[in-house]
């Protein structure tokens, strides 16, 4: 069902989104205002099928912001690339230095005061999710705040966390895309949550978005002792890059296959404990990956 949804659209990206130059000179065709729902239940889980994701990569990305992280080095570390690109153009531009990826890469592993000095991103998702800073010095983590909320008032309208925090975009790398999580829980104890995206590439963005906002709901449904029920998610500037087009249409050639299954193995004592060992996907036998440049 995922596929569905994501292949819908994607074909209506291409044949309805409006024309414009953004940000990073690239241009898209872009749509206001997208809903997809997600069935959660019997470990299902939106990992799409029409092509090969690297769902573990998402799922590390969001252990990551869980951890509080903002260096990309601690993705390094797990293999994770798809920070690099924002700090590797930052340290060019201060630096004047045509250092390639890999290089960059290595230093950062390497380096540990390299790393602290060209590997953060500022205070995104993990700061301000773990380490909300108020205006009287205290940190909120508004993470832990959720499960205990989900744990002792699960009628309350206010389950959620949020990560533009408008004083401090001026220092992150990227501000926000995937913004505001809110949860819900039904009378019968079935978690649904709710994720706003302010912003989402579709073609390399979106695909990891539903897959660690699926992953996060079912780690915050077994910490409040909850099943998983229906994500919803609701995309803002839905767009397609137009250096994208030639896979967006080799994908919406392609036929969905059975969806896969998403086990978790382990219930750690909190939502602190998880690793990339605790999750098990089985029956993921998707098309191919497609490879798509991403625009920085
Ligand atoms: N900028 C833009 N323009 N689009 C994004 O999707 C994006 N996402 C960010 C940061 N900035 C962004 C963080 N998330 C990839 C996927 C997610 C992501 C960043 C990059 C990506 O390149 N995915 C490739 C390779 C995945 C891999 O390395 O395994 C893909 O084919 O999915
Ligand atoms: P923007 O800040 O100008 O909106 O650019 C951010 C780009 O990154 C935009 O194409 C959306 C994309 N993006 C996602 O789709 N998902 C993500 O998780 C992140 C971090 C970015």
């Amino acid at each position: 069902a995922a596929d569905d949804q994501y292949l819908a659209l994607l074909r209506q990206i291409m044949e309805q989104g409006d024309r414009r130059v953004d940000r990073t000179g690239v241009g898209t065709r872009s749509l206001f205002g997208a809903m997809a729902r997600f069935d959660l239940s019997g470990d299902r889980v939106p990992i799409l099928t029409t092509k090969r994701v690297s769902w573990k990569t998402a799922v590390k990305e969001m252990l990551w912001f869980l951890s509080g992280g903002t260096n990309i080095r601690e993705l390094i570390a797990q293999n994770v690339r798809i920070w690099t690109d924002w700090p590797l153009a930052a340290y060019r531009r201060a630096t004047g230095e045509a250092i390639d990826q890999a290089h960059f890469e290595r230093r950062i592993l390497a380096e540990p005061g390299f790393a602290e000095r060209w590997g953060d991103l500022g205070p995104v998702y993990g700061k301000q999710w773990r380490r909300w800073l108020g205006p009287d010095g205290r940190e909120h983590d508004q993470i832990a705040t959720v499960v205990e909320l989900l744990r002792t008032a699960p009628a309350s309208r206010r389950i959620l966390f949020h990560g533009w925090n408008v004083a401090e975009l001026g220092g992150m790398a990227l501000p926000p895309c995937h913004m505001v999580y809110q949860y819900h829980v039904t009378s019968d104890g079935r978690l649904n949550g709710l994720l706003f995206q302010r912003s989402a590439d579709h073609l390399l963005g979106t695909p990891f978005n539903w897959t660690g906002a699926a992953v996060l709901l079912r780690m915050l449904a077994d910490q409040a002792g909850l099943q998983p029920g229906t994500l919803v998610w609701m995309g803002g500037d839905v767009h397609l890059y137009l250096n994208h087009l030639d896979q967006a249409e080799a994908q919406l050639a392609r036929a969905p296959r059975p969806a896969p299954r998403l086990r978790l193995l382990r219930r750690p004592d909190s939502i602190d404990g998880y690793r990339i060992e605790d999750f098990a996907l089985d029956g993921y036998d998707p098309h191919p990956a497609i490879k798509a440049e991403v625009a920085v």
